[in-house]
């Protein structure tokens, strides 16, 4: 099962698969970071198509089409903003993962990229954030056979270590 999870370098609006997965926020509407990213690599049908939506809550997720983007979907998920803790942001951070894969496997997808969600202008701690993506992964795998590949997609060195850290544990 190992496998099927993949942790690479690179910028996730060049990956070609079947769903690429935006950190976004309620609005929908764009921002800085991978969402602005994403933006502007999609162009702006996205927007259009996002505004069409109307939001989404934290913890859950929403789909588009990848637009201008080599993926051919974007699973729009939005995750908590870090309060220290104590304010159910794990669980949020978790619903994020599940209702994305859930999203993937309602349209069929098997090849999914995802970035560090929450781990940036939200500030979830990396450590934390990259095990719970990673405990997600194996149980949505272990849950959906149809489900080929789940690629982590990391923009800096710290955050591709701290997957390939919570990779190794629970092997
Ligand atoms: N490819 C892969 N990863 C990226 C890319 C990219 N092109 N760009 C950034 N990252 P963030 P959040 C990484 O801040 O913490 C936005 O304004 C980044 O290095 O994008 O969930 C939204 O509109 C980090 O590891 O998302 C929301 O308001 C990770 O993506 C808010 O930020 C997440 O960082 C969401 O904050």
């Amino acid at each position: 099962m190992g496998a099927r999870i993949r942790i690479i370098r690179g910028d996730i609006t060049t990956q070609a698969v079947d769903a690429i997965v935006n950190a976004a926020n309620t609005s929908l509407l764009g921002g800085g970071g991978v969402d602005g990213a994403i933006h502007r690599a999609a162009g702006p049908e996205l927007l259009a198509a996002c505004r069409a939506i109307g939001g989404c809550p934290t913890g859950q997720a929403r789909i588009t089409p990848g637009f201008g983007l080599p993926a051919r979907y974007i699973i729009h998920t939005v995750g908590p903003v870090w309060h220290g803790g104590g304010h159910g942001e794990a669980e949020q951070l978790a619903a994020c993962y599940r209702a994305s894969f859930a999203l993937a496997a309602a349209h069929g997808l098997r090849r999914v990229a995802l970035p560090a969600i929450g781990t940036g202008a939200y500030r979830y701690p990396l450590g934390a954030a990259t095990a719970i993506a990673v405990a997600e992964a194996r149980a949505a795998l272990a849950a959906r056979p149809e489900l080929e590949e789940v690629r982590f997609v990391c923009l800096d060195g710290k955050t591709h270590d701290a997957y390939q850290s919570a990779l190794r544990q629970g092997e």
